[in-house]
């Protein structure tokens, strides 16, 4: 049985990387440590979302936060947390974000991974409390190790991921990761400071009722999407929209849906970024029994050419994504 099958629900997000590591023979830590980065960079980010009611998030610089500093906007707070947790561990030796147009490099050349970050995804709900996501996906550096990295150890292509995941500041924070092995997810409990272990192994079902667009884009939907609308309200879907992908993405990883960002008059090419929002999704979407395409193909086999390149996404319950893919 895969160990991890068995472990009881409880377990710590640092104690489960552990084991997970054990059961990779061989394996040399320095994924493990990235992903413990990444649930330290979680739990920093997290307390800064939770306090966004009680200091002006909305401000530019020019406000200041309870401790004096020049105020910054928490998608930016958020991205500096990540590139300085990342920075510090070690592992990383390059990054790109939806903050920074370029490659930002660690300094840590040695660093034998990559990695891409969406730092907070549907930041325009954090002044109304609504659920925002940090998105992540890890590549293996195909650079030699101790030079600088470059742009191709980015544009491998979503198959090349060795890690995707997200955090999920909603109701309550919860850590969601596959290594290809599994998706499972950790609940933060706040009073200790840890992520604890609360679902293992998750497996999407495999079709739904809920349907997540956001309609005010309708006049300018393709025919296959128009089509596949019509049927959702025939059948009388329920219609579930965040706002935020990540949100939208783990309410229908269990209770099953599909989400549906396509091509629009403002975005042509779909509004969702490629390396950093819908490659790890697609990771998650095909590790747990669920599918992710851009209505053409699946979104792991899109080519990757520039680090901020869009396209459109619909991902969820596989029977679901197989319908409106035979309209296309
Ligand atoms: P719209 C947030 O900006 C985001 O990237 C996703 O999290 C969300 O699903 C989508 O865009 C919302 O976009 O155009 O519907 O407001």
């Amino acid at each position: 049985i895969d160990e991890t099958l068995t472990l009881p629900v409880g377990v710590t997000l640092d104690r489960f990387i552990k084991r997970q590591q054990s059961a990779f023979k061989g394996a040399s830590g320095e994924l493990s440590q990235l992903l413990r980065d990444i649930g330290l960079a979680a739990k920093i980010i997290n307390r800064e979302v939770n306090r966004a009611g009680l200091i002006d998030l909305t401000g530019g610089t020019d406000s200041e936060n309870i401790q004096g500093e020049a105020q910054q906007k928490l998608d930016v707070i958020a991205n500096v947390r990540l590139i300085r947790a990342l920075k510090n561990g070690g592992e990383v030796c390059a990054i790109i974000t939806e903050e920074d147009e370029g490659i930002i490099y660690t300094g840590n050349n040695e660093g034998k991974y990559v990695v891409a970050l969406d730092p907070l995804d549907g930041s325009s709900n954090i002044d109304v409390n609504v659920s925002i996501g940090t998105i992540f996906s890890i590549y293996h550096r195909i650079s030699p190790e101790g030079t600088l990295a470059n742009e191709a150890d980015f544009l491998q292509g979503g198959r090349s991921q060795v890690a995707a995941g997200y955090i999920l500041y909603g109701s309550s924070t919860i850590l969601v990761y596959s290594t290809g092995k599994g998706v499972n997810c950790f609940t933060y409990e706040n009073s200790l400071g840890e992520f604890f272990l609360s679902h293992t192994n998750v497996i999407a079902p495999k079709n739904g009722n809920i349907f997540s667009i956001n309609y005010g884009n309708y006049t300018s939907f393709f025919a296959p999407i128009k089509k596949y609308l019509s049927l959702c309200l025939d059948r009388s879907y329920s219609s579930r929209y965040i706002g935020s992908l990540v949100g939208d993405f783990h309410r229908n990883q269990f209770k099953g849906g599909i989400y549906l960002y396509p091509p629009t008059n403002e975005h042509l090419k779909g509004k969702l970024r490629l390396l950093y929002e819908c490659y790890p999704l697609a990771f998650l979407a095909e590790d747990s029994g669920a599918r992710a395409t851009d209505g053409y193909q699946e979104i792991l086999d899109i080519e990757a050419t520039s680090f901020h390149q869009r396209s459109p996404l619909y991902v969820g319950s596989e029977l679901m994504v197989k319908e409106l893919m035979e309209l296309h």
